[in-house]
Parts: structure tokens; sequence; C-alpha cells
């Protein structure tokens, strides 16, 4: 990366990093180009903003040509993570949403019973995790808006059923679907956008209706015929207790809990930030106060420490469930 760009141009790119809709990337991207330095130095860049603004266009040209609605649902975050439940009709997702969440919301033996997305919030130990049903999605029916909040979500459920229906066979074009809308599914690794690029969304398989495959023999041609490794796969029934796949969801969200202390008090073990795996001690601190983490010296962490209260460098790796004094 060039290293003069200015702060207000990485200010527009962060913008356009978060930005979910082909608006407000366009308004991002229109950002980035007016601050970024006109020079040699930054041809590749030049040419890839302008490529990008070009290409989003005409996306959006399409869009309302093909008299598709932009107007749509936009579900703001909350907690400590997104999971976003997406499949085939009737495969469970609503069922599943209600029993994580205890959110009451529409479950029919028919399919097309959601129509809009329905939020709950999850109770993980001592956090919440918002939880996201949508209506079903298939590679002929879908909603631009849909494809917006997969797009912002920390963590995709597919959502199949191991009944006699066909769900499983629609695995394969749901990553196509998503795959032409920019968005790669991964079974491994963090979430992330690289800045032209697709975004990377982890992704994991849940299997739904396992009491009503005999002998596991749809699950088995599911995970050798079609998943074949390359998502976790979970086969579960809505009238069983669900708290494993609770621990799981967490630990495929990629976060860890950090909880803070002041010198000579107690922690305090309500409200942790949240972290993702891989943080650092100087991550955390920037997590309260940008300036906190430019002025930290070390800090004390007691958990993942080799005992407690160690003095450790600002680079430290957190673990979940660590606490930390910071001093400056
Ligand atoms: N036997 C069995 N039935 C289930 C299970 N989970 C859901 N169902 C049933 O499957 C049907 C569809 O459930 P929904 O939760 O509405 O499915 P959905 O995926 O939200 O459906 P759409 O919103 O239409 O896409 C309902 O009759 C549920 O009672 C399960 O684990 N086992
Ligand atoms: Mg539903």
């Amino acid at each position: 990366m060039p290293a003069n760009l200015t702060p207000q141009y990485l200010a527009a790119e962060e913008e356009y990093r978060k930005a979910r809709t082909i608006e407000e990337k366009i308004a991002a991207l229109k950002k980035m180009w007016a601050y970024l330095p006109k020079h040699k130095g930054t041809d590749k860049l030049q040419a890839d903003i302008k490529a990008k603004l070009s290409r989003l266009k005409k996306e959006l040209e399409e869009e309302k040509k093909s008299g598709k609605s932009r107007r749509g649902f936009y579900v703001k975050k909350e907690g400590a993570g997104q999971i976003v439940l997406l499949g085939p009709p009737n495969t469970g997702k609503s069922s599943l949403l209600k029993s994580l969440t205890g959110k009451e919301v529409a479950i029919a033996e028919y399919p097309f019973t959601t129509q809009v997305p329905e939020v709950g919030m999850m109770p993980y130990e001592d956090i919440k995790i918002q939880i996201v049903d949508l209506p079903p999605i298939t590679k002929d029916h879908f909603v631009y808006w849909q494809i917006d909040i997969i797009r912002g979500a920390d963590l995709i459920l597919i959502v199949l059923a191991l009944d006699n229906g066909d769900s499983v066979f629609l695995f394969d074009d749901l990553l196509e679907l998503l795959k032409s809308k920019n968005i790669i599914l991964i079974g491994e690794g963090l979430s992330g956008d690289e800045l032209f690029g697709p975004v990377k969304k982890r992704a994991i398989v849940i299997a739904t209706k396992k009491d009503l495959d005999e002998n596991g023999e749809v699950f088995n041609f599911l995970k050798e015929e079609i998943i074949k490794g390359r998502f976790p796969l979970l086969g579960i029934s809505i009238m069983e207790n669900l708290s494993a796949l609770k621990k799981k969801l967490f630990e495929y969200l990629g976060i860890i809990r950090v909880y803070t202390k002041e010198p000579g008090k107690k922690p305090s073990m309500e409200d942790p930030l949240i972290l993702k795996k891989g943080d650092t001690i100087r991550d955390a601190a920037a997590r309260i106060h940008k300036d906190f983490a430019e002025n930290l010296k070390f800090a004390r962490v007691w958990g993942s420490s080799k005992f407690p209260g160690q003095r450790v460098e600002i680079n430290y790796v957190l673990k979940d469930r660590d606490i930390v004094e910071f001093h400056i």
C-alpha cells in the first residue's frame, strides 16, 4: 500500500469496508477517489477504484431495470455477534430461531412461511448472540436485501433438512448464487473482506429434522456426497436440547470475552469486551479508547497467563475469559 495515504482517504476506505448496500459502497468509493493522492505510486489503486465504481454502478442499474425493489430490511447488529440463518424453504430455520432464542415466530408445514427477517437474541453464558432468520432462499428466489444482510453477518448457518425433501440437493446452488453476488462461503478461518475482492464469510451447515432420518441415511449422503468436508456439518432435531449447538455457534463465531479491572480493584465481570480470536492487549485497549491503546505500557493478565496477574507485553494474545489490568 502506498505510504502517503491521508487519514481522510483511510477513513473513506473504512467506510467502504463497512458498507453493506451497493449505494453505500458507491458513496464510499467516490470519497476514496476524491481523497486519493493522484500520482504514480497510486496508479494501481486509482485503476481499482475506477473499475469497482463502474462495476457497482452497472450492478445498480441492472437491479433498477429488472424492477426488483431496492426497498428492504436492514438488521442492526446487537450483542456479541450476528448469526444469519439461510436455506431453502421449509427446512426448519424459524423453528431453530425459536428454539435458540425463544422468539415467537410463524412456523408452518408449508414453504415460504417467513416473509421478513426475524431477529432473536440467544443467551450464551454471560453474553447474548443475535440470530437472524431470513425468508427462504433458492437460486431463483431471493431478494436483494437478503444478500445485503448475508454480506453483513459474522457467521452464516446454512440450514438444510434431513426429511425426504430436496433441500440437500440445493446446497451447491446456494453457494453459486452467493458467489455470483461476490460472497464466498468458507468452512474455516475468519470472515473478511479484501478491499476489492469478494467478501469471505464463515459458514457452517446445520442439518435439521434428524428425527425423520432413520438410520442416518440422508445425513451420510449429505456428508459424503454433498458437503465433502468443505464445511463443518451438524445434525440436529428441534426436539433435542440444543446446548451443544449453542456452544459450537459461540466457537465458530471466533470471538473471545475479555474482562477488565483497575489496579487494586475487583474485575468487572459484567459486559465483557468482545474481541476476535487472536486479538492482543493492544486491540482490547483500542476497543476502550484509541488514545488509550497508544499510551499503553504493559498489562497484567489473569487467566491464560502462566501465573495470575502476570505482567505481559501489549502484543500478548488474549484468550477467552481473560481478565486484563491495563497500565499506562
Ligand atoms: N420432525 C421435525 N420437524 C421439524 C423440525 N424442525 C422443524 N420442523 C417442522 O418443519 C416445518 C417447517 O418449519 P419452519 O421452521 O417453518 O421452516 P422454515 O425453514 O422457517 O420455513 P420457511 O420460512 O418457509 O422457509 C414445520 O412444520 C416444523 O414444525 C425437526 O427438527 N424435526
Ligand atoms: Mg421460516
